[in-house]
């Protein structure tokens, strides 16, 4: 057997191995932990509905059956707390942004920056770039089953390659805008970006 071929083999082997999936100073748990700034708002689908918006305009709005009526999408990832919990292997279902975008009629990025407004008043910043080509989605299943309210049911984002505070639950509203804007962590200290490889905790990090 050549070298080449060896050292290959070598590393697709260790790269099925938790560590390698798991970013500096995050911990692998098998629990799935709740963290909320403040209570869980209850939700009734029959109730809920989520908007998309650009600068003072209504891009659309579905209702719960007009949303679970998009093209779905399952997606299997590691999701990273900056509290430094990491779960392996999530399953989550729900609504990419690039279906969503395309569903009215936007065929590439109109505004650079996302606000996710949601209910209870939690906001949050991510940049579209890193919410588009398959990177972020709008869940409303977990494990097969509608998400828990306290997991952020009836809907949340979902941007498993930041860090986890990025994926807002109890989500009602999508802002498109030209300037970034901090939403809630971000303004108390959290990193702006929170890339959990780069371990971007806090600002400055
Ligand atoms: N609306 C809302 N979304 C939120 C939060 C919150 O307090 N309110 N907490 C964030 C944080 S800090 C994390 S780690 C995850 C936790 O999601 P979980 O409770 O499903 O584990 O949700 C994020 N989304
Ligand atoms: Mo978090």
């Amino acid at each position: 057997m050549d070298e080449a071929h060896i050292s290959h083999g070598f590393r697709s082997k260790r790269q099925t191995q938790a560590k390698d999936r798991v970013p500096p100073g995050q911990y692998v748990t098998a629990d799935f932990p709740i963290l909320s700034a403040g209570p869980t708002p209850q939700i009734k689908v029959s109730d809920w509905k989520l908007a998309l918006q650009l600068g003072g305009s209504l891009l659309g709005v579905w209702t719960w059956e007009a949303f679970e009526a998009l093209p779905q999408t399952t997606i299997k990832t590691d999701i990273h707390c900056v509290t430094k919990w990491s779960k392996l292997d999530t399953t989550w279902q729900g609504v990419t942004f690039d279906d969503l975008l395309k569903a009215v009629g936007l065929s590439g990025p109109p505004e650079p920056y996302v606000m996710a407004h949601c209910g209870g008043g939690y906001t949050t910043n991510i940049p579209l770039a890193d919410l588009i080509g398959g990177k972020g989605m709008v869940a409303t299943h977990y494990d097969g089953l509608p998400i828990a309210p306290a997991h952020g049911g009836p809907a949340r984002l979902l941007v498993p390659h930041l860090y986890f505070w990025k994926s807002a639950k109890w989500l009602r509203r999508i802002r498109l805008m030209p300037t970034d804007e901090r939403g809630f962590w971000e303004s108390l200290g959290y990193h702006n970006y929170g890339d959990p490889w780069k371990e971007q905790r806090y600002d400055g990090d």
